[in-house]
């Protein structure tokens, strides 16, 4: 029988400079899987923990020396030895091993790495890649890319209130096409910011960070990239928005300083019926707080039917508050962020109950990346439909991209691209 023979992590830096951590997961037949794990900016306050030091003498308390030694003391004796194999049963092991619902005291990053690593040394054990490990059809679709291509919020200062601006282009044939397109609506949107004398420095998740007059603002000029890339708005590509609006509240109201106003939840879900009637806007996540159910349902109401209203802090990847989403109809589609749950086992399940109420499903990136490509597997593994992984800039964000582009290539002609199907939840096809 092969078995797990050793686990072994390190400090390493994310794409901030921060310390998050890799493991090598090494098998009896020699096999060996690396996983690495992200770290969020704008986090949603049910997520697990993510284990710091708080020892302010080492990378101002961001070290996770604490979380290795639970690899080195807790996980690794109880896992050496098993199969690789029983991904489910393994991660029920970690998650015993903690005991607590948030993952505070393993450390959900402990815990995620070891999950990972586990499932590629399990992969090249079986000579085969992630995708087909993992995957649950034997159809391999691959998903639209939701590219940030204008950042503000928590990840670009003096830019929009708006976190993420991103774009979809879902009316593209193929993957690579949609890439391609990706990228020249991208560098369409850079000349333009140039030509209005704008900054065009980027922001954590690699789109633009321009300091632009209003969010509106930010949405027609993307409109105008599109056209001038030489692509069709609302046929080609789609816009969507991250507005990450649980750090916009303020007094109980959503404060926007850019344009200095403060909404209330119906305010702020008038304001998205009307962008979304005036622009081809198909997605919004996080439009309100992760506290405002009543809104989150209201807002379902007044555009669910034509818009994909994406819970990401309002659910953190969790069974339990997907579950409630799904109960009072709060939302039509949720993000799927591995190291918001803490396994690989609680992710699928998070996917398996949103997709069977045919909710749309995004696996995500973090803020704070690395090199590290599972999601990219993940994404086509589970036939997720939609992928958001930054803009097509910086090499942690593209690294995903270059992952599916070398999958679609690998499959050959019977890659399917998930295309505007990934949003029939919302346009009446479901
Ligand atoms: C989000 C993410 C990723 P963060 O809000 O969706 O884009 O940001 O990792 O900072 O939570
Ligand atoms: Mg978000």
């Amino acid at each position: 029988m092969i078995s797990i023979s050793s686990i072994q992590s390190r400090e390493i830096l994310d794409s901030r400079g921060k310390p998050t951590i890799e493991t090598l997961v090494r098998l009896s037949d020699d096999s060996i899987g690396k996983a690495a794990v992200p770290s969020g900016a704008s986090t949603g306050s049910k997520e697990a923990v993510e284990l710091r030091d708080g020892d302010q003498a080492r990378f101002m308390g961001m070290g996770v020396l604490k979380a290795i030694d639970n690899i080195d003391t807790k996980i690794a004796p109880i896992l050496k030895g098993l199969s690789p194999f029983d991904q489910i049963d393994l991660d029920k092991k970690l998650v015993d091993l903690d005991g607590t619902d948030n993952k505070s005291n393993i450390g959900a990053n402990a815990m995620l790495s070891v999950s990972l690593g586990i499932c590629h040394a399990a992969a090249a054990s079986m000579k085969i890649p992630l995708y087909k490990y993992l995957s649950i059809k034997d159809e391999v679709t691959l998903p639209v890319p939701m590219f940030n291509i204008l950042n503000g919020g928590a990840h670009a200062l003096n830019s929009t209130d708006v976190q993420e601006f991103l774009i979809m282009p879902s009316g593209l044939p193929t993957f690579r096409e949609a890439m391609r397109a990706g990228v020249e609506i991208y560098q369409a949107l850079k000349s333009l910011l140039l030509a209005r004398g704008l900054n065009t420095n980027v922001g954590d998740e690699g789109g633009f960070a321009p300091t632009l007059d209003s969010n509106r603002t930010a949405l027609e000029i993307i409109v105008d990239s599109i056209e001038k890339a030489g692509y069709t708005p609302g046929t080609d590509c789609y816009l969507g928005l991250d507005v990450a609006a649980t750090g916009l509240l303020q007094r109980g109201k959503y404060y926007f300083p850019r344009e200095d106003r403060l909404l209330t939840s119906d305010e702020l879900i008038n304001r998205y019926k009307n962008w979304s009637l005036e622009f081809p806007l198909l997605s919004i996540e996080d439009g309100l707080s992760e506290d405002d159910w009543d809104g989150w349902c209201k807002m379902s109401r007044e555009i669910g039917s034509t818009v994909q209203l994406v819970g990401d802090d309002i659910y953190t990847t969790n069974p339990n508050l997907i579950n409630k989403g799904i109960s009072l109809s709060a939302s039509n589609a949720v993000l799927l962020k591995p190291n918001q749950i803490g396994t690989l086992t609680e992710t699928i399940e998070a996917f398996k109950i949103a997709r069977g109420a045919g909710w749309g499903t995004i696996l995500s990136h973090r803020s704070g990346e690395t090199e590290d490509t599972t999601i990219a597997d993940l994404s086509v593994a589970l036939n997720v439909g939609q992928i958001k992984a930054g803009a097509p800039c910086r090499s942690e964000r593209v690294a995903k991209y270059n992952r599916l582009l070398m999958i679609e290539k690998e499959i050959g002609n019977k890659a399917i691209y998930s295309g505007i199907e990934a949003y029939n939840h919302v346009r009446g096809e479901g």
